[in-house]
C-alpha cells in the first residue's frame, strides 16, 4: 500500500503530510477505512502489566476479571469496550499479510479496531497521528523516532544489571536477611562476587503504602542499609509505589484532598492490594507534588542512586482533579517532578502508562511481572487475565515492546538462574534469559544459598556476557551463533468452554470480595514463610 493509498482511505484528517515511512495526519479523529477485514490485531495495553500482543480478530473478547482489578491491569476508561482496542496505537494484519498501523504522536489518545475501519481519537482535543503500512519493524522504529523527537529519550545510560529482593521474598525482608545475601553477593570486582551492579529492596521495607518510612525490621534506618550496599561496590536501588495510598496510612487520614476523586466528590478506585483498596494522588496538586519532591528527594538523601517507582498509573486514573488537565499529561507532569528532584538517579517506571513516561525516564518495565511458574489455568482460561504474573504473561507483552528499545531501557522483569522454589522447566528458563539479553536489562532474586555452584556459575556467565543480538523475524532473534523463536512461547491460551467462562465468572465475583482477597494474601505469605523455612537465606 502506497502512502498515497493511505490518505485516500483516511478520513478525518485537517492535514496531512507525507513523511519518511508513512504518513502524518493532524485530527481529533482518523479513521482508515480497510480493504479488508482483519485477522489479527495488535493490542497495545495501557500500562507496564497490561497485555500487548497480536491477537486474532475472531478472538471473542471478555471483560478481563475479576473488575475490582481491572484499573490494575488496564485502562478503566475503555475496560468495557469489546471492539479490539488499545492505548495510542494500534495495527492490523489483513489477510494477505499486509499490515497497517496507526499511531498517536501525543498522550490520551486510543485506536480501535471499528468494523471495516481503524480508528484512533484524542480524549480531549487535536493531535497528530502517523500511519504506515508494511513491515512491522519498520513501522515501529519510524513511530518511536516520531515519538522521541515530540516526548524526548533515547539517552541510553547504563544497561543495568539488578539483584532484586522481590521475587524470592515478596515483601518478607529484613535488614539481617538482606545483609546476608549482600555478603553471599559478594564484592561485585571480586573472582566470586556476582556482578550485579544494582542491589535493590523492593516492597516491605516501608511503614506503609503512602508512608515511605523504614518499618522496625529494618532498624539501621534506609540510610544504613544503602551504606552497606555501596561497601560492596554497587548502587543501592529502592522499591517505591509514590502515587498510591491506603487507608490504613497517615497521608490518606491527613490529606485526603491530596487524593484524586471522581465528579462525584467520590475518591477513584486504583485497584486492590495489600489487603486494602489502593486510591491515588492528585499530581495535579501543589501540596502533593511537594510532597512528592521531598520524598525523591529523601530517598537521595539516603543514598539510593536507583530508584523503581511502582503502580504509577494511580497518577493517570480518570478522575477530576485540583488542575482540569488531561489526565495522562498530568501523570506526566508529577513524573517530571519525581525525575527532577532525583537528579542523576537511575529511574525505572513500573506499572506506568507507557507513553507518558517516555523521555522522563531511564527505564521502563515493559510487562507483567515473571513468576516461577509459566502460566496458571485460573488467570488464562477463566479470568482472562494476561497481566497477572507468570513467564508466559511477561514474555508475551515484553516482546512486543521491543520497539520501545531506541527510547529507553526496557526491563523485561527478572531472570532465574535457582530452580528453588520455581516450576520453569530449564527451556522455559533459557527463553527467559534470552529475553534479557536481547533487553540488555538483566535482573534477578536468586538467594546466593538457593543456588548449586553451577547455577551460580551460569548467572554469573549470563551477567557478564554481552551477545550480539539480531533480529531476523517477527518472533525470531539471532543470539551471538543461536536462533531463538520466541513464537511457541507466547501464544495466547485457547479460548475459553462456556464452563470455563461460567466458572471464571463465579470466581471473579468471590474475588471481589475484600476479606476473601486478604485471606489468598495471607495464604501467599504463610507459602513463603514455610519455602523460607525449607531453604533459609
Ligand atoms: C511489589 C511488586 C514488585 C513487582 C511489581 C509489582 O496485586 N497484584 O496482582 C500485583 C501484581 C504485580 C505486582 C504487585 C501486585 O508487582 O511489578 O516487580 O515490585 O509490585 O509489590
Amino acid at each position: 500500500m502506497t502512502d498515497n493509498i493511505l490518505v485516500q482511505i483516511s478520513t478525518g484528517a485537517e492535514k496531512s503530510t507525507i513523511t519518511k515511512g508513512g504518513v502524518l495526519f493532524t485530527g481529533p479523529r482518523i479513521t482508515l477505512s480497510l480493504p479488508s477485514a482483519p485477522v489479527s490485531y495488535l493490542y497495545s495495553g495501557w500500562q507496564s502489566w497490561s497485555l500487548t500482543a497480536w491477537v486474532n480478530t475472531d478472538r471473542p473478547i471478555r471483560r478481563m476479571l475479576p473488575p475490582n482489578q481491572r484499573p490494575r491491569v488496564a485502562d478503566p476508561e475503555y475496560v468495557n469496550e469489546l471492539r479490539p482496542n488499545g492505548s495510542w496505537y494500534g495495527a492490523v494484519e489483513l489477510p494477505a499479510g499486509q499490515m497497517l498501523f496507526l499511531g498517536a504522536l501525543g498522550l490520551e489518545s486510543h485506536v480501535m479496531l471499528d468494523g471495516p475501519s481503524l480508528a484512533g481519537w484524542y480524549e480531549t482535543g487535536n493531535g497528530e497521528w502517523f500511519a504506515a503500512s508494511g513491515d512491522e519493524t519498520e513501522f515501529m522504529k519510524r513511530y518511536a523516532e516520531l515519538l522521541g523527537e515530540r516526548l524526548g529519550g533515547g539517552h541510553i545510560k547504563a544497561s543495568p544489571r539488578v539483584w532484586l529482593s522481590w521475587y524470592s521474598l515478596n515483601s518478607e525482608i529484613h535488614e539481617p536477611q538482606l545483609l546476608k545475601i549482600l555478603s553471599d553477593l559478594g564484592p561485585i570486582d571480586s573472582a566470586e562476587g556476582l556482578p550485579f551492579d544494582i542491589f535493590q529492596i523492593d516492597d516491605g521495607w516501608q511503614v506503609g503504602i503512602g508512608d515511605w518510612e523504614p518499618n522496625s525490621k529494618f532498624p539501621a534506618g534506609m540510610d544504613g542499609l544503602a551504606g552497606r550496599i555501596k561497601e560492596t561496590g554497587r548502587k543501592a536501588g529502592l522499591w517505591l509505589a509514590p502515587l498510591l495510598v491506603v487507608p490504613s496510612s497517615r497521608v490518606y487520614r491527613e490529606h485526603r484532598d491530596w487524593l484524586l476523586h471522581d465528579g462525584k466528590g467520590k475518591l477513584v478506585p486504583a485497584g486492590f492490594n495489600w489487603g486494602e483498596p489502593l486510591h491515588a494522588l492528585d499530581t495535579t496538586h501543589p501540596a502533593a507534588l511537594d510532597w512528592l519532591a521531598a520524598l525523591m528527594k529523601r530517598i537521595r538523601g539516603w543514598g539510593y542512586d536507583y530508584a523503581k517507582l511502582d503502580f504509577l498509573y494511580g497518577g493517570a486514573l480518570p478522575g477530576k482533579r485540583y488542575n482540569e488537565l488531561p489526565r495522562e499529561t498530568a501523570y506526566r507532569n508529577g513524573l517530571r517532578v519525581m525525575r527532577e528532584a532525583l537528579g542523576d538517579a537511575y529511574l525505572l517506571t513500573c506499572g506506568t502508562p507507557i507513553l507518558p513516561s517516555i523521555g522522563l525516564c531511564d527505564g521502563i518495565r515493559v510487562g507483567p511481572d515473571v513468576a516461577g511458574t509459566f502460566s496458571t489455568h485460573l488467570f488464562d482460561d477463566l479470568l482472562e487475565n494476561f497481566a497477572t504474573p507468570g513467564a508466559r504473561n511477561a514474555l508475551r507483552t515484553t516482546l512486543n515492546r521491543l520497539w520501545l528499545r531506541s527510547l529507553v531501557e526496557t526491563d523485561p522483569d527478572v531472570v532465574y538462574f535457582s530452580s528453588c522454589a520455581n516450576d520453569l522447566t530449564p527451556e522455559q528458563k533459557s527463553v527467559l534469559h534470552d529475553l534479557a539479553q536481547i533487553c540488555n536489562f538483566k535482573g534477578s532474586s536468586d538467594i546466593p544459598t538457593w543456588l548449586t555452584r553451577s547455577e551460580r556459575s551460569a548467572l554469573r556467565g549470563f551477567l557478564e556476557s554481552k551477545p550480539e543480538v539480531r533480529r531476523t523475524g517477527r518472533t525470531v532473534y539471532q543470539i551471538d551463533d543461536r536462533q531463538r523463536d520466541f513464537g511457541p512461547h507466547i501464544g495466547m491460551p485457547a479460548v475459553p468452554s462456556t464452563l470455563n467462562n461460567l466458572l471464571g465468572g463465579v470466581v471473579g465475583g468471590l474475588a471481589t470480595i475484600p476479606a476473601l482477597l486478604k485471606l489468598f494474601d495471607q495464604l501467599g505469605k504463610y507459602s513463603l514463610k514455610k519455602t523460607l523455612k525449607r531453604n533459609p537465606v
